[in-house]
């Protein structure tokens, strides 16, 4: 038996730069992640981080390709009804985002942690958790057919939304709240040019659409569509044929269709843990809640869950207080509600949800009132921008 700092579980993007921060500070961890790590590496999700996310990923030493190579842009652009309304991030609020794919994050990560030595194993098996009640947590798992036990003294649940640390809370402990849409967001992601500079979110009566992008030759596009819809079922020409009418005739005209190199169907969600720490399990981005993609916080919010735990682990080394620790689940959750429901009213303002009439009058009228308003559209672009801690 072996004992460690703190034990990570998930080799996410939480679990790697939780780990990777830790480092930074001479803090011991280990990684345990279920999967392989070309398996890890090849999921495509999320593509456009706030500006904290940024700093956080450049003050973890892992940001340099990040800087080379992502977009940054200073705004968005919202569609509807044969308009468009730019809305510009960087007048607004002084900030911007930037477009840098979580496939490179992961890998950047898992280069750092690899070059500084990191412990990391990969297709860890069954996962147990155990005694995060007392001072002395345990986890073991089964590598290679054989089962490890570890002693630690902090267990980070970064194990997403089907791991093993949020099942392993007493149901008493925890309570879960949640919203499922009825429908999902099919992506594809094709080596073409972007129909514009920056993201475009189209609310049309057919059904929400969103232009985004990896880089300057690769699209990132997604449709609304029925939960039960499947990938055989949409062809690439029928995604292409679909996006072109949901799209402004300016974007239409230049859509560019391609080969898809990947095509998948996600659904939607919102859901929070609370709370976020029990005993010695701390539980970190996915595997504490989830948000519906519109407006991209899932990745961010994650991150910035790493950064709280980060500091109060830190503090913890540095002068024994758990003041940070015991304050670790309030916080967390703070900016968690926060962008919950900034992510649940963009996805209501942008989808289609029936055939009523007014509730589309009530989205269109929501969306003019941003484009009129400087206010309304403050209101959005500091909450897509990311607010503060
Ligand atoms: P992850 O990425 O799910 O990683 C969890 C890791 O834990 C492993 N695991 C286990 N390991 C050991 N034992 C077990 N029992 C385990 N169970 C699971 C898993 O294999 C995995 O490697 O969670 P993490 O690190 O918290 O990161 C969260 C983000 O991945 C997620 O929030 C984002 O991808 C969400 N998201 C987006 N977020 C953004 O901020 N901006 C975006 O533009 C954005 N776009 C998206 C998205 C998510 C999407 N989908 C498919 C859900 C677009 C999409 C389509
Ligand atoms: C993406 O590029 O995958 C993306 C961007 C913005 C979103 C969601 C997804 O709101």
């Amino acid at each position: 038996m072996s004992a460690i700092q703190v034990a990570i579980i998930g080799a996410g993007p939480s679990g790697l730069l939780l780990s990777q921060l830790l480092d930074t500070r001479g803090i011991e961890s280990i990684v345990l992640e279920r999967q392989t790590r070309e398996y890890v590496e090849a999921r495509i999700r999320a593509g456009l981080l706030e500006w904290g996310t940024v700093d956080l990923l450049n003050e973890a030493g892992v940001g340099v390709r990040m800087m080379r190579e992502g977009l940054a842009h200073d705004g968005v652009e919202l569609a509807y009804d044969c308009r468009t309304h730019r809305i510009d991030l960087q007048h607004l609020t002084g900030r911007r985002v930037m477009v840098y794919g979580q496939t490179e994050i992961q890998k950047d990560l898992a280069d750092a942690r690899s070059a500084a030595g990191g412990r990391i194993v990969w297709e860890a098996k069954d996962v147990v958790v155990q005694d995060f009640d007392g001072r002395r947590p345990r986890v073991s798992y089964t590598h290679h057919g054989e089962r490890h036990e570890i002693d630690c003294e902090f267990i980070a649940g970064c194990d997403g939304y089907h791991g093993a640390t949020r099942a392993s809370v007493p149901r008493d402990k925890i309570t879960q709240h949640e919203r499922v849409y009825p429908f999902g967001w099919l992506g594809i992601l094709a080596d073409v040019p972007p129909v514009a500079e920056e993201l475009v979110y189209t609310n049309h009566a057919r059904g929400f659409a969103l232009c985004s992008m990896r880089s300057k030759t690769r699209s990132r596009y997604y449709l609304q569509c029925p939960l039960d819809d499947n990938i055989a079922g949409w062809p690439d020409e029928r995604f292409w044929d679909e996006l072109r009418l949901r799209l402004p005739e300016k974007y239409a005209a230049r859509l560019v269709a391609g080969t898809s190199i990947e095509k998948s169907i996600a659904p939607l969600r919102s859901f929070v843990a609370e709370p976020m720490r029990f005993g010695r399990l701390f539980l970190v981005g996915d595997a504490a809640h989830i948000v519906p993609p519109t407006g991209a916080k899932g990745l961010n919010l994650a991150a910035a869950d790493v950064r709280v735990l980060f500091h109060a682990i830190v503090e913890y080394y540095r002068s024994a207080s758990e003041t940070l620790l015991d304050e670790y689940s309030s916080r967390a959750l703070a900016r968690v509600w926060k962008a919950t429901r900034f992510s649940w009213w963009f996805t209501m303002l942008m989808h289609k949800f029936s055939d009523e009439t007014f509730t589309r009058k009530m989205q269109l009228a929501e969306l003019d009132y941003i484009a009129g308003s400087p206010a309304a559209a403050l209101a959005f672009a500091e909450n897509y921008v990311g607010l503060g801690f």
